[in-house]
């Protein structure tokens, strides 16, 4: 079974994020999603979630392409969950291309990389700007 994992904040969540899932489940078999909690978003993201995490959390396993959700507290927490969970594949979309290329070499197992493209036309501050949020 092909396991494959990706990270992200996942807030006002758009088909933007839906068209990463569904791509990145397309990768293998089960697809775990490490969301950032609230305090790693304001703490290291410099951005404050509109949603909780646990309501992120809650949609984000509504999602039939999601498997798994579990929480990203830091960034350099990645080849400790690619071991822990068995990963074989590591997706993120490209506006992080090549950012991760190291993790390669800093686990013991294969690691296929994919940075997969980003839906251009929609985001989170562009919702929220035109929304006046
Ligand atoms: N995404 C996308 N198209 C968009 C917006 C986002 O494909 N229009 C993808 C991003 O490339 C990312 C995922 O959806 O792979 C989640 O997006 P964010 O929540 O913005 O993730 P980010 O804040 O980049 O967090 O440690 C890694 C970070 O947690 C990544």
């Amino acid at each position: 079974m092909k396991r494959v994992l990706t990270y992200g904040t996942f807030d006002l969540l758009h088909y933007g994020h839906i068209r990463l899932l569904q791509r990145a489940k397309a990768l293998g078999d089960y697809l775990i999603v490490a969301l950032s909690t609230d305090r790693f978003n304001e703490a290291e993201k410099n951005k404050k979630s509109y949603f909780s995490y646990e309501h992120r959390k809650m949609m984000l396993e509504a999602i039939r392409y999601v498997d798994e959700v579990i929480p990203e507290t830091h960034w350099g927490q990645k080849a400790k969950d690619v071991e822990k969970y068995e990963i074989d594949v590591f997706v993120m979309g490209d506006d992080w291309a090549g950012k991760f290329d190291g993790l390669k070499t800093e686990v013991n197992r294969p690691l296929e990389i994919v940075y997969l493209s980003r839906t251009p036309e929609i985001s989170t501050t562009k919702i929220k700007t035109e929304l006046k949020l």
